[in-house]
């Protein structure tokens, strides 16, 4: 049996490490933070994904998935580890750098490493092929490498991970081969095979592509406020032509990826990269759109009290990195606003955002308005007669376009669509 080391055991590497384990191979998980490798041992996870924790934990009885700070010597080594953005849109490589050279001590002829982390063009033969020479091994020569980027959507990881089709990018035609060889013991789309740069450009093209058409709908958003328009009407009848399909204006854009990946475009070929740099801003100021709409119904946010619904990057899920709901809470604070938000997925305490209550109730107590910022499915059904009870205004900005207005203005509340074209 096939023995892989997976390092990183985030929202990736953990379901990838108990997918390969529950596939035929011995796994050994790594991950740096020792609170993880403890969660895991006691049998719970860090993360909230659908149907993960009874993956791992399959993976963890079965004997074939261990976890532990160290790598070790393995057959295949997997890094999966995180490529954040620093305050100034450079990709930081450090992860990934540090991944590598704790492979260098035991990397041994005849293995393959592939890289899974996002990662800017020619990072796999420019960065992690050199440190991986350090060893005194040469690649494709004495080792495989490989880079096969994760697309899977959170929420979603376990059903697109297993039915998403997977690109393999080698630095040979023996590297993505041997790296096809692993993803197909789990992997039910299909698996294409390329160089290694052309996978780390498909990856980033994939998220720069969501990233523009967002944006797009967000200007779009304000277009129509400018022009009196409501603008879901106007998508919804755009979308019925043939070759049209506008998506979703909201907050902004956030998650580890959309907001980040095309970064690395523009970091890498400035001169080029112009409109993916464009759509990057404008859906970086979208907060600033939202915080203009709430000016519209309060002259001054200065002791206005409101209660925020929601704070994670998108529904249904516990992941607040980069979110755009936790930007326009900010920017409501530094105007005076007196906020306090509650996300069912999010707890007060854990979060270490101060402005976080644990109750929906604690939210509405007193407030002047409320202003929905995610859209949780757990939020369209809420009960807008029983909100009235502990508001003090009856006021509701809907930054996702999902409650149902006729109900909540029987309910006495003046609603508020963002991108509604009314005034
Ligand atoms: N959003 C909108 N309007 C829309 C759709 C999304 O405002 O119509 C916002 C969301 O609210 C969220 C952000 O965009 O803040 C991104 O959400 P998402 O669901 O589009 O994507 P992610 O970031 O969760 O996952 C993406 C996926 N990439 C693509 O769909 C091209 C996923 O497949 C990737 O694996 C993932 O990035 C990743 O890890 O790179």
């Amino acid at each position: 049996m096939q023995k892989i080391c997976v390092l990183g055991l985030g929202y990736i590497g953990l379901p990838t490490a108990a997918m390969l384990a529950t596939h035929g191979f011995q796994v050994v998980g790594v991950d740096v933070n020792q609170k993880v490798i403890k969660v895991l041992n006691q049998g719970e996870i860090h993360i909230e994904e659908p149907g993960l924790k009874t993956l791992v934990g399959a993976a963890l009885n079965s004997g074939r998935l261990t976890v532990q700070q160290e790598p070790e010597a393995s057959d295949i080594f997997v890094i999966a580890v995180p490529t954040p953005i620093t305050q100034d849109k450079q990709a930081d490589l450090s992860y990934i750098i540090s991944a590598t050279k704790s492979i260098v001590p035991i990397i041994e002829i005849g293995n393959l490493v592939v890289l899974e982390a996002t990662s800017p063009p020619r990072t796999t033969i420019d960065l992690v092929q050199p440190i991986l020479e350090k060893s005194g091994l040469r690649g494709g020569k004495d080792f495989l490498l490989a880079y096969s980027p994760e697309r899977v959507l959170p929420g979603k990881i376990l059903h697109e991970l297993v039915n998403n089709s997977r690109v393999i990018g080698g630095i040979d035609e023996k590297s993505a081969q041997a790296g096809k060889n692993i993803y197909a013991s789990f992997v039910e789309g299909e698996i294409l095979l390329t160089d290694a740069t052309t996978a780390e450009m498909v990856k980033l093209m994939e998220n720069t592509y969501r990233d523009i058409n967002i944006a797009i709908a967000n200007e779009f958003s304000r277009l129509a406020a400018h022009f009196g328009v409501n603008i879901w009407e106007a998508i919804k009848i755009a979308n019925l032509h043939p070759r049209v399909e506008i998506l979703k204006p909201g907050p902004g854009v956030g998650g580890h990826c959309i907001s980040v990946d095309p970064w690395f475009f523009v970091e890498k070929a400035p001169e080029i990269a112009q409109l993916i740099h464009q759509a990057r801003i404008v859906n970086d100021s979208q907060p600033i759109f939202v915080i203009q709409v709430l000016q519209e119904t309060f002259e001054s946010l200065e002791g206005v009290k409101l209660g925020a619904l929601g704070v994670t990057y998108k529904p249904d899920v516990d992941d607040i990195r980069e979110s755009p709901a936790i930007v326009v809470i900010q920017n409501l604070l530094e105007l005076g606003a007196d906020v306090r938000a509650f996300d069912p997925f999010v707890s007060g305490k854990e979060s270490n955002l101060d402005f976080m209550v644990d109750e929906l109730a604690e939210a509405c107590t007193g407030a002047a308005g409320l202003i929905l910022l995610v859209d949780h499915k757990q939020f369209q059904k809420l009960d807008p007669a029983k909100l009235a009870g502990f508001m003090e205004r009856e006021f509701i900005l809907d930054t996702r376009n999902v409650i149902d207005r006729d109900s909540w203005q029987a309910a006495g509340f003046k609603v508020k669509i963002l991108g509604d074209g009314q005034k």
